[in-house]
């Protein structure tokens, strides 16, 4: 029986090359947008409602929502959070519902659900052996879409995709040359992951910004056992005990 397939796409910019809708995707911003998703789930945010605009963002924040909006590493005036992953730290946001807007992730997740893939999830060192085991599971083709730098490759993202094509590679086909060039890299960078992502150009732009310790934080593999999954216009935690719950609750509104 044929395999799999398990390949990399390492900018949003070479995703129209891709038949998305053959792939569950996994939406991949280390620094850091996948990592602050991965933190509010685990400190129970109800749901993320991943938008492109700011105001977008704005309506959400005017419903009642948490807002987050962050363009070129800032936090965006007036809302209540940039995309550090220390912000979501904290008990009261458990149970809120958040909208959030950021420079790469959000806008490389709405791109696979507009090219057609039929679930997408959201990966990060911080969830990486939860998503790992999940992508084992499904029995289906799997495509890592690195966020990059508007629509450039950029280092950590690449990194990450190349330690999951390396962990899972041998269940599925991943003979193509993105998925090699990850893996490659990740095998060079990971005795050294620090070093790579310090010679990163968000690592500078994020340092510029007194941020070194998001950057340090976003390398922490495994801190929150949470598999957001895209459904509806926005990520539920598959793993949070009230996610059937939830799902009823969100269809009725
Ligand atoms: O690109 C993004 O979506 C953000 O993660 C960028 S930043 O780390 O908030 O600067």
């Amino acid at each position: 029986m044929d395999k799999n397939r398990l390949h990399v796409c390492l900018t949003p910019a070479l995703l129209p090359t891709f038949k998305v809708e053959e792939y569950v995707v996994v939406v991949i911003d280390i620094l850091r947008a996948t990592t602050s998703m991965c933190v509010a789930f685990g400190h129970q945010v109800s749901s993320i409602v991943p938008v492109e605009t700011i105001e977008e963002c704005s309506q959400w924040k005017a419903k009642g929502y948490l807002a987050a909006a962050e363009r070129n590493g800032e936090m965006i005036p007036g809302f209540d959070f940039g995309n550090s992953p220390y912000s979501y730290m904290r008990p009261d946001i458990a149970g809120r519902h958040l909208a959030m807007t950021t420079t790469n992730g959000t806008q490389a997740l709405h791109l696979a659900h507009q090219l057609g893939a039929p679930k997408i999830v959201i990966g990060a060192f911080s969830n990486m052996s939860v998503l790992n085991q999940w992508l084992l599971a499904q029995n289906s083709n799997v495509l890592l879409l690195c966020s990059g730098w508007k629509n450039r490759v950029n280092m950590e993202d690449t990194i990450f995709a190349g330690a999951v094509a390396r962990l899972l590679g041998h269940h599925f086909d991943s003979m193509d040359d993105a998925a090699q060039i990850a893996r490659t890299f990740f095998w060079s960078a990971n005795l050294q992951k620090r070093r790579f992502f310090e010679r990163s150009s968000h690592y500078f732009r994020l340092i510029h910004l007194n941020l070194q310790e998001d950057v340090k934080y976003c390398m922490k593999k495994d801190t929150h056992a949470v598999l957001p999954i895209y459904e509806h216009g926005r990520l539920l935690d598959l793993l949070n005990p009230r996610y059937t719950q939830l799902q009823k609750e969100l269809a009725a509104v």
